[in-house]
């Protein structure tokens, strides 16, 4: 297993994101991805590698150019309305819903970050786009290793900000750049004609599914909290299967909140089932250990030893995989958690 690890992750720290009316400390921190790399090398799994510079012309093949010219530019963009801003992160206030206009991009700040947002949830921070653009071009070097000729047969884009919310032109939900997406595309470019993307991250894989949506080359599969009652509410039903060209290439598993794991399982059985189906030649993991019992937004009921499971089911697939790190929230048990599937996969 190569591990590609973002060496700027930190770079991105949010202070505060908005919850209830109130500006609270952020969920997802620098610290979560220490617990991981500190879990890998104390149990010696996989090798531990920094990526090569990010490949801005493949990610303006996943995101839209104006989207990744935004978040290149919006920290600079936002401390030149005032250089106090420097002090404070960016959150959007402002949207264009129902009703409103979606062709035009006005040119105020404000309205600049609600047109490529969706939720206030989500602070852009000075060292925002360096920490995502060093992880997606993790999600690249991690689909070519498992392409290339005597390559490993997984690797994993060890990141954050997670990327499974991030759709073509917006951020939200902790994400900016969809780095499962990237590492499909990645994997489509390499040669793979047929990519899966399993999301079994809490929630569900909104921007992952819209990126591909109308695209039959790449199945996007999901198994998350009902959108009903869990974020992000808007999108991750059963009956989203995919239009035109991707019709039938996605597929929503959707669980009541408090699913344990013998559900889960079966549901991953499914997913994995549709993934063979599919006849892929390549699968990426978004892989969120929120799932855990003990994560503090999330409310299903996996324990530390059932990823071990999940990691063994995984690799029977027996395709190149490569992993994307996504959610996990209960701080000290994401290393423990993230470790247990890629030992279970393998090393
Ligand atoms: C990102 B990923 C909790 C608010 C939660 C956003 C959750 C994003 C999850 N007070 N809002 O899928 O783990
Ligand atoms: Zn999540």
């Amino acid at each position: 297993m190569q591990i590609f690890h973002n060496p700027v992750h930190d770079k991105h720290a949010g202070r505060q994101e908005m919850f209830r009316g109130k500006l609270v400390p952020c969920h997802e921190t620098p610290a979560r991805l220490e617990y991981v790399l500190d879990a890998l090398r104390e149990r010696g799994i996989g090798n531990l590698l920094a990526p090569s510079s990010p490949d801005l012309d493949l990610i303006k093949r996943v995101h839209t150019p104006r989207y990744v010219d935004f978040l290149a530019s919006a920290w600079q963009d936002w401390v030149a309305l005032d250089p106090a801003n420097a002090d404070t992160d960016i959150l959007p206030s402002v949207w264009p819903v129902r009703g409103f206009r979606h062709d035009i991009e006005p040119t105020n700040f404000a309205a600049r970050v609600g047109l490529f947002s969706f939720d206030s949830g989500c602070p852009l921070t000075a060292g925002t786009w360096e920490a995502a653009a060093a992880g997606a071009a993790c999600a690249i070097d991690a689909a070519r290793a498992v392409t290339a000729a005597g390559g490993p047969r997984a690797a994993m884009a060890l990141t954050r900000p997670p990327g499974h919310h991030a759709g073509a032109d917006f951020f939200g939900g902790y994400c900016f750049l969809n780095n499962a997406a990237i590492a499909a595309q990645a994997l489509r470019d390499a040669g793979a004609e047929r990519v899966a993307i399993l999301d079994v991250d809490y929630h569900h894989g909104n921007g992952t599914q819209s990126i591909f949506y109308e695209r039959g080359d790449v199945l996007t599969v999901s198994i998350h909290g009902d959108p009903t009652t869990e974020y992000p509410f808007f999108l991750g039903y059963a009956d989203e299967r995919g239009e035109g060209a991707g019709r039938g290439a996605n597929l929503n598993l959707p669980l009541a909140a408090g699913t344990e794991f013998a559900t889960w399982t079966q549901a991953l059985q499914q997913g994995l089932s549709a993934i063979q189906a599919f006849n892929a030649d390549a699968v990426v993991i978004a892989l969120g250990v929120d799932t855990y019992e003990g994560d503090p937004i999330s409310k299903f009921k996996l324990k530390s030893v059932d990823y071990l499971e999940v990691g063994r089911k995984l690799a029977n697939l027996g395709l190149p995989t490569v992993f994307t790190m996504e959610g996990g929230y209960a701080v000290a048990d994401v290393g423990i958690n993230v470790a247990n599937v890629l030992e279970g996969h393998g090393r």
